[in-house]
């Protein structure tokens, strides 16, 4: 009887700790990055294995250009008011910059 009751109970603690750890990772799949005054908002972000960051130039009709040589993408010019997803698959630390003006720097870390 004993061994029958605590079946479920530890079968229930189970299933929510799966569900409470899938919820804190939806939670970091997307993360935003502003362009705002030639500058990333915020300038370090960090994102789940398989994670997004979306660039969002906010600049008023200045064009951005974010790449990086460590992550391996490179989005081409990004016109203001417009957004771009990136998904980051591998885990580690990356430089992300912008083309046109090279004091801009975000550090992605997945993990
Ligand atoms: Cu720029």
């Amino acid at each position: 009887m004993i061994r029958a009751a605590k079946r479920p109970l530890a079968s229930t603690i189970v299933l929510a700790a799966v569900a409470l750890g899938a919820l804190g990772a939806s939670a970091q799949q997307v993360v935003t990055v502003s362009q705002k005054n030639r500058v990333f908002h915020p300038k370090e972000v960090e994102v789940t294995p398989g994670g997004s960051v979306v660039f969002v130039n906010d600049d008023g009709e200045l064009l951005h250009h974010v790449y990086s040589r460590d992550a391996g993408f490179d989005i081409g010019e990004q016109a203001a008011g417009t957004q771009v997803p990136v998904r980051f698959s591998k885990r580690g630390t990356f430089d992300v910059r912008c083309d046109i003006h090279p004091r801009m720097l975000l550090r992605v870390t997945v993990r």
